[in-house]
């Protein structure tokens, strides 16, 4: 007789033994075992972050040289290099699954792997700087103060020093929002400006609508996500609109109202072709900023390679004396 169902194998109770550990909200950690695929996820998931913060500096980079007084290029320096050291935490993080960050960076280098949609488009006026803090990195905290109770240890360990900086980053935008709004119409017009062309790609940082993201079912079960795309999007929303009619700005959303029964500001469509288009690469600025990385990677090889170095010689110099 032939058995309707297969006997359970050593590898599914040690799935059921490790879905048992996330239900009790346990957090993984790196030397505990783990589902390949849920080790694959966070890979995938951790270093396109990582590849997120790094090419995060290149826009607000740009205007580094530019900021109109020695207090905001001081401010906008260290949001820059605050930027950088989130790369590298996060860049560790996705090491202690046991890849190679420089196959990670490789594949960032390479094209095949993805990073936020958002730093594909053009920083063209100091007021960007202002709405990127506000608007892109409000965007960030809303996602990472929720990622920093996702279920792998480093992961969240990462995002609470993390989301501290990235407060500070919001709350310097803000300043700015708030100077340009109340100063000349020159300056008013310069930032509504910028909210104009950065409101519907900050919406799009969340990702695709729930019914068209193929990773938060698994994601959500292994409570890597705790929270679906939409929610988290339709959450910033409702905080950042009061902040927007604080400055008496507006948001180019002719369909956006508040909902009094579900108390959420309801926002009309959001154009999925052009989400879709930014990220298979073909944004306003995709080219221009892998080829700022690449050529970025290529003027530190001397960098790597007298760092690589030095830890030999000091390595051989131990092993003499010992
Ligand atoms: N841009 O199934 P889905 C920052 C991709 S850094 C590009 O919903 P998932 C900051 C997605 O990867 C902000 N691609 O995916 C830095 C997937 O493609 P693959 C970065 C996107 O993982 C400097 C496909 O679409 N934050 O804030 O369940 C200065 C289907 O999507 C995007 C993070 O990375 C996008 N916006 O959910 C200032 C946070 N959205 O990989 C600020 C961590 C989706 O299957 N990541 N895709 O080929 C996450 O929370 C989640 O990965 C996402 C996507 C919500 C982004």
């Amino acid at each position: 007789m032939t058995p309707t169902s297969a006997a359970p194998t050593a590898e599914d109770a040690r799935v059921a033994a490790f879905e048992a550990r996330i239900a009790a909200g346990e957090s993984i950690e790196p030397k505990d075992w783990m589902p390949e695929r849920y080790r694959k996820q966070l890979i995938r998931m951790m270093s396109q972050h990582a590849h997120s913060e790094v090419v995060g500096m290149l826009p607000e980079g740009n205007w580094i040289t530019r900021a109109p007084s020695l207090r905001r290029k001081m401010s906008l320096i260290a949001k820059v290099q605050d930027e950088g050291g989130h790369g590298l935490y996060i860049y560790c993080g996705a090491e202690t699954l046991g890849v190679d960050r420089h196959d990670l960076v490789e594949q960032l280098l390479n094209g095949t792997a993805k990073y936020s949609s958002i730093f594909n488009y053009p920083t063209l006026s100091w007021a960007d700087m202002g709405v990127i803090g506000w608007l892109v990195d409000g965007a960030a905290i809303v996602n990472q103060t929720i990622l920093a109770k996702t279920s792998y240890g480093p992961y969240a360990r990462a995002m609470i020093r993390i989301c501290k900086e990235e407060n500070f980053h919001k709350r310097q935008g803000y300043e700015i929002v708030t100077t340009l709004a109340r100063g000349t119409p020159a300056q008013r017009a310069m930032v509504q400006d910028a909210v104009n062309r950065f409101w519907w790609p900050s919406l799009m940082m969340f990702g695709p609508s729930d019914t068209d993201s193929p990773n938060s079912g698994e994601l959500l079960r292994w409570k890597v996500k705790r929270k679906t795309n939409d929610e988290l999007r339709q959450r910033f929303v409702n905080l950042t609109i009061p902040q927007v009619q604080a400055v008496e700005l507006t948001v180019p959303d002719p369909d956006l109202h508040y909902d009094a029964t579900s108390g959420n500001w309801e926002f009309g469509a959001i154009d999925w072709t052009e989400f879709n288009q930014v990220i298979r690469g073909n944004g306003p600025c995709n080219k221009e900023r892998l080829d700022a990385r690449r050529a970025a990677h290529e003027d530190g090889q001397w960098v790597r390679e007298a760092a690589t170095a030095y830890a030999e010689k000091h390595a051989s110099r131990a092993t003499e004396a010992a």
